[in-house]
């Protein structure tokens, strides 16, 4: 049975691209948000996100009318649920444990609308085991249909997990070549899923089980973060022994088995630093490895801070006759990483804000990506170019390697100040 209708839930990063992607291939595609404002903006046929060329996908279907938002869901043969799967609070120290309540109430939303012979699929990154629960929510809502917790492959609804892969800067073109892990509580909910991707997916839909396509998202992105928490802990020890880490990663590398990935600032981004916490909430005592990366990733910020703490004393101690008071900080790069503008959960962001609530001198900041600062910076810190800060400023921190940074002439900054935790200026 082909789709005719296919309603995507929640219409945010990976969402919107997504309903996007099945309404350019003709197919009616409703897109269910809670938020109006978002629903609004994507019938008059703009985006509320940043993404390149996701905003002429999206006018272009929405003039065809394939594409269509709603806050209220309405009959599909095929349901894809991409909302938020956040933390719930933790205290400092703690384990946080991940929150499922935006896939319940996207469950509670669409189970009066289902029907015999419909596909759902969990697309959100989740804990193993969340597609079961799902389930077992949909199956309580609605007693009137099978599901394949129950029924196996007589149920009445398909149900599968089927995550997203797709890189920030590159969805449009990674949504449709990338491999796609497909993961139905049976094969037949997989063979089913697997026709929906076809629609678009270029690339290959590799079968597995629900709780195997959970594990293997959370494990992709571990997997990096383990390899970042290598390469921060490996910046750690080189200073230590003042050994360039950036050469001696490159040397390492030259090994035709070894692959180390580069250190940084921290791990910043709405995946990795995130993901790795939904397998060590499950299995504490036996997730050491991906526990401990967490620690090393997440104390990297506070290093770096310290690092700067020191440059700011031995500048003073070098220059008796200025006082810390009028000693300037400039911080190269507040994004998450390299050439965008997203600046949430960014380690860059996080050093600048605690360098302004620990230095009683001037900090600048600069960010090619961006045209104002944000509000929590607004009153304290100055947005200048890479250029005038270079000329300007007594302690240089470089915190992200964007383009622009690349290339610049430096004779200016002296290097007993500079801190560079990209390895760009070094
Ligand atoms: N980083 C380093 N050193 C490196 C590589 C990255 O410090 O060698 C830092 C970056 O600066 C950044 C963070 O890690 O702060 C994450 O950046 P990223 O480019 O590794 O990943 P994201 O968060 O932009 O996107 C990731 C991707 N996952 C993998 O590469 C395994 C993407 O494919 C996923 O779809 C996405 O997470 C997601 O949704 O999970």
């Amino acid at each position: 049975m082909s789709f005719v209708t296919i309603s995507v839930i929640g219409l945010g990063y990976i969402g919107l691209p997504t309903a996007a992607m099945f309404a350019s291939r003709k197919i009616k595609v409703i897109g269910v948000d809670v938020n109006q404002k978002t629903v609004d903006t994507i019938n008059r046929g703009e985006i509320h996100i940043v993404e390149p060329d996701l905003d002429t996908l999206v006018a272009k279907a929405v003039a065809d009318g394939y594409l269509k938002a709603t806050m209220t869901p309405e009959e599909a043969e095929a349901f894809l649920i991409a909302v938020p799967t956040p933390f719930k609070p933790s205290g400092k120290g703690e384990i946080p444990e991940p929150d499922l309540t935006y896939i319940k109430s996207a469950s509670m939303a669409i189970a009066p609308v289902l029907k015999k012979g419909d596909l759902v699929i969990l697309e959100s990154t989740s804990p193993v085991g969340a597609t079961e629960k799902m389930a077992g929510w949909l199956a309580k809502e609605r007693t009137d249909l099978s599901f394949p917790q129950q029924a196996g492959k007589e149920a009445d609804i398909s149900i599968a997990h089927c995550p997203e892969r797709v890189l920030p800067g590159y969805v449009v073109q990674e949504l449709v070549n990338n491999d796609r892990v497909i993961g139905g509580i049976t094969s037949k909910c997989s063979k089913r899923a697997v026709e929906l991707y076809q629609i678009f997916v270029e690339g290959e839909c590799v079968i597995t089980n629900s709780r195997t396509a959970e594990m293997a998202k959370l494990t992709e992105n571990a997997s990096r973060d383990v390899s970042i928490a290598f390469a921060n802990e490996l910046s750690m020890i080189c200073d230590d022994f003042d050994i360039d880490v950036w050469e001696l990663i490159a040397l390492a590398n030259r090994h035709p088995r070894v692959d180390i990935l580069q250190p940084g600032p921290g791990v910043g981004g709405h995946c990795i630093a995130v993901d790795p916490w939904f397998i060590v909430s499950e299995t504490p005592n036996i997730s050491k490895l991906i526990h401990t990366a967490r620690i090393i990733n997440d104390s990297k910020p506070e290093w770096v801070v310290n690092k700067v703490k020191q440059a700011i004393w031995n500048f003073l101690q070098a220059n008796p006759e200025r006082s810390v008071s009028n000693v300037t900080v400039a911080c190269y790069g507040l994004a998450f990483k390299a050439n965008i503008d997203d600046l949430r959960e960014s380690p860059s962001l996080d050093i600048t804000k605690n360098i302004i609530s620990q230095h009683a001198g001037i900090v600048i900041a600069i960010e090619p990506n961006i045209h104002e600062l944000p509000e929590q910076l607004k009153d304290t810190c100055k947005l200048i170019t890479a250029e005038e800060a270079i000329i300007s400023a007594d302690v240089h921190v470089l915190l992200v390697d964007h383009k622009e940074f690349i290339g610049l002439k430096l004779s200016k900054i002296d290097c007993d100040y500079l801190i560079d935790t990209k390895g760009i200026w070094k």
